[in-house]
């Protein structure tokens, strides 16, 4: 396969959406391989434990590093000289953006470590990093339950980029946030009829002038942008 994929949740449940749609085609291809793993399984005692309380005291319940480190060392042993990219999914983690996406796109195998309650024993990311790279990624300023619905949304995001995956490969190109279209996000679009409940398309998508349908659409975008997303167009700003 293009791209191996593993994920260790203790919801495996949870990942099943990762088989439908481009990404289930993928598989169905061949060009990906996605695994999913129960934490539990490196689990040693009757009550297949996963987590205790924090040192220090505090609200809520830290994963064991133990389970982790055993699932660590049979997905990827650490005698093995190609090791995957340790994906983190936590509200902790760097920003996941377009760019971090293209670059887990050409990452041959990827290891998800899907986190509960208050997040996992810091050891197990130090420890991982003395053979691989770890990468901790926060999908944005929210706090979710755990890093398995992050994994969906980092594998569509990714998936979409793998060639041959995503239909049209134009596409992806030109999508917001791309240097085709300097980072900005992309303007409004419209199709058949040209005129719907009294709404019509703007005149200019219908003249057939390329130059001003190009001219056109970078003031939708940078209109767009400026409104929603003033970050966006002042990157060295605020914050
Ligand atoms: Cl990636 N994981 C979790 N658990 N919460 C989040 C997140 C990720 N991104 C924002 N909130």
């Amino acid at each position: 396969p293009d791209l191996s994929v593993d994920v260790v949740t203790i919801f495996p449940e949870y990942l099943a959406p990762l088989r439908e749609s481009l990404l289930g085609r993928a598989i169905a291809r061949g060009q990906v391989r996605v695994d999913v793993h129960d934490l539990r399984t490196w689990t040693t005692d009757v009550h297949r434990t996963v987590d205790d309380t924090p040192y220090g005291g505090g609200p809520g319940m830290v994963m064991l590093a133990e389970p982790w480190g055993q699932a660590l060392d049979s997905i990827a042993p650490p005698e093995r000289p190609d090791q995957p990219r340790l994906i983190v999914p936590t509200p902790t983690g760097r920003p996941f953006t377009q760019a971090v996406a293209a670059e887990l796109a050409a990452t041959p195998w990827l290891l998800f470590a899907c986190g509960r309650y208050e997040g996992i024993d810091s050891r197990v990311t130090e420890y991982a990093a003395r053979r691989m790279v770890v990468d901790e990624i926060s999908l944005g300023d929210y706090v979710l339950c755990g890093g398995e619905v992050a994994v969906l949304v980092v594998m569509e995001a990714v998936a979409r980029l793998i060639p041959g995956v995503l239909g049209n490969a134009a596409s992806a190109a030109e999508d917001s946030f791309t240097a085709a279209v300097d980072g900005l996000l992309e303007g409004p679009v419209y199709t058949k009829p040209a005129s719907w409940r009294g709404l019509a398309v703007p005149d200019v998508l219908l003249s057939g002038h390329h130059g001003r349908i190009a001219e056109w659409r970078r003031e939708q975008s940078v209109r767009r942008t400026r409104s929603r997303r003033p970050d966006l167009l002042d990157p060295d700003g605020p914050a």
